[in-house]
């Protein structure tokens, strides 16, 4: 198997050479953050948006990320560059680093950033050409007093037991509730259903991951004339749409064509569905930071 380069502490290494501690915070409690980013032709997508993200997340858990946004976008460029990729998925991570065995953020010295660029591990094609079967979860979306679901820690214990719910329900992917019983996401992934005509997904203040695909999609949409609202709806509301589909940097737009067993509009992807993720595909093979700038693309 070829080596694979990483970004650790600041230099580019062999993955052999990665060394985290055991007492890494990362490790003994989930504290720290990440992010998942795609490249698509030699061009890294939203790298901007991710960074501002993997910011924020890092300024609501008062962890200083010891490089600059622009430091790190270097790094996530020449990560990539390292192992000669061009179309990659990417996950940075930044964990609170190596402390004692007490929870106190403050015994950690530095935190251990760690960026991997990897051959992207695509869904197979019947989910998108099939659409995908779901299931509501039993395990709700903490509410943002719990812990927030805007900031995207290392701790993915929430998503882990839907996801493990998935597999006994036979399903691919989970749809979480909130305390209120409104649809906020699923385990790695935004929702949004099609009401007449326009698109409709659940508001930051449900408690979502503000989803870098989300918005893309939000911004496609409006910019093609399709009306997008943020607004809450219920499971009724879903399983009544016309249409359903999830977001994300691993699944890109895919569509849903059942929930609880109930069949979603004509049980097939739909149209709108079919023309976002068209929007969405050609809008990410054009844009985006280049990798290798000074050879053409082909
Ligand atoms: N909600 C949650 C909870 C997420 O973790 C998204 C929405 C979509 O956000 P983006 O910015 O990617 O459009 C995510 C994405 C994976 C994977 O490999 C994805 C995520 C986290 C871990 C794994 O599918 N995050």
């Amino acid at each position: 198997m070829r080596t694979r380069w990483m970004f650790f502490n600041g230099e580019i290494v062999p993955e052999s050479a990665v060394r985290v501690s055991p007492f890494d915070h990362g490790f003994l409690y989930g504290d720290g953050i990440f992010e998942g980013i795609r490249a698509y032709q030699g061009r890294v997508f939203k790298l901007a948006e991710h960074l501002a993200r993997l910011y924020a997340s890092a300024k609501s858990l008062l962890l200083t990320i010891p490089y600059t946004p622009e430091e790190m976008a270097n790094a996530v460029v020449d990560t990539v560059k390292a192992n000669n990729l061009r179309d990659a998925y990417i996950r940075l991570v930044v964990s609170r680093g190596p402390g004692d065995l007490g929870l106190d953020p403050r015994n950690c010295a530095e935190p251990t950033v760690i960026i991997i660029a990897d051959n992207i591990q695509l869904y197979p094609e019947s989910f998108y050409e099939q659409g995908l079967p779901v299931a509501s979860s039993a395990v709700r979306r903490p509410s943002g007093d719990v812990l927030n679901p805007q900031i995207k820690s290392l701790n993915y214990l929430n998503s882990i037991l839907a996801k493990i719910e998935a597999g006994q329900r036979g399903v691919p992917e989970m749809i979480l509730l909130n305390q209120w019983g409104h649809v906020v996401e699923g385990t790695g992934d935004n929702v949004f259903i099609v009401r007449q005509g326009g698109l409709v997904t659940p508001p930051l203040s449900a408690g979502i991951l503000p989803g870098v695909t989300r918005q893309t999609v939000m911004d496609l949409a409006r910019d093609h004339g399709i009306l997008v609202r943020e607004e809450n709806f219920t499971l009724h509301e879903l399983y009544n749409a016309d249409e359903c589909f999830l977001t994300g940097t691993a699944a890109e737009v895919v569509p849903v064509v059942s929930c609880d067993g109930r069949t979603i509009g004509s049980g097939r992807p739909g149209p709108l569905t079919r023309e976002i993720r068209d929007l969405f595909m050609q809008y990410a093979a054009t844009h985006g930071t280049d990798i290798y700038p000074n050879v053409p693309v082909g």
